[in-house]
């Protein structure tokens, strides 16, 4: 199976990124995690991006807060599919990360989720490998179906809390 190769700007991301690779663990999905900045390790980030294909990665993820140029630099060196996770900072609250991420001009996408959204860039990582793979698909329906429980089990029991 292809990896997910995940980056973050400084390991003061690792909270966020640490609930995807929590999920990519249970899906069975290999990953590679590095800290690499778009503007303080350059040259190692631009090398990682621009050879992650032909080194067995099929998805990267960019984690990065404030002016996150993270993921659109990756894109920049790469046509594998680049999720990028806003973080917060300690200003505007992620919504600078958030701007600097989603806001990509034509031609460089980078599908972007929610800020601090690890859970998310996993699944959609998950779900962009599982198109080539069986098996991850029915991983993935069948965690669907466990949260999907979840939520009716939590029906079943709102009545007597009321
Ligand atoms: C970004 O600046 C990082 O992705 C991080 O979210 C933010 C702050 O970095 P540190 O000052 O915590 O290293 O490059």
């Amino acid at each position: 199976m292809k990896k997910v190769g995940i980056l973050m700007g400084s390991d003061s991301d690792l909270p966020v990124v640490q609930k995807g690779t929590a999920i990519l663990k249970e899906l069975e999905v290999p990953f590679e995690v590095h800290v690499y900045s778009a503007h303080r390790t350059p040259e190692q980030a631009r090398k990682f991006c621009s050879e992650a294909r032909e080194n067995g990665f099929g998805v990267l993820i960019c984690a990065a807060g404030m002016a996150a140029h993270l993921a659109g630099a990756a894109a920049a060196v790469s046509t594998l599919p680049v999720i990028g996770i806003p973080c917060k900072g300690p200003v505007l609250d992620g919504m600078d990360a958030l701007l600097s991420t989603v806001q990509m001009p034509s031609g460089v996408p980078v599908a972007t989720v929610g800020i601090g959204n690890g859970a998310n860039a996993a699944l959609l990582a998950a779900e962009i490998l599982a198109v080539s793979d069986e098996a991850l698909a029915a991983r993935l329906q069948v965690k669907r179906d466990m949260d999907a429980a979840k939520v009716l089990e939590k029906d079943a029991g709102i009545a007597a809390k009321l």
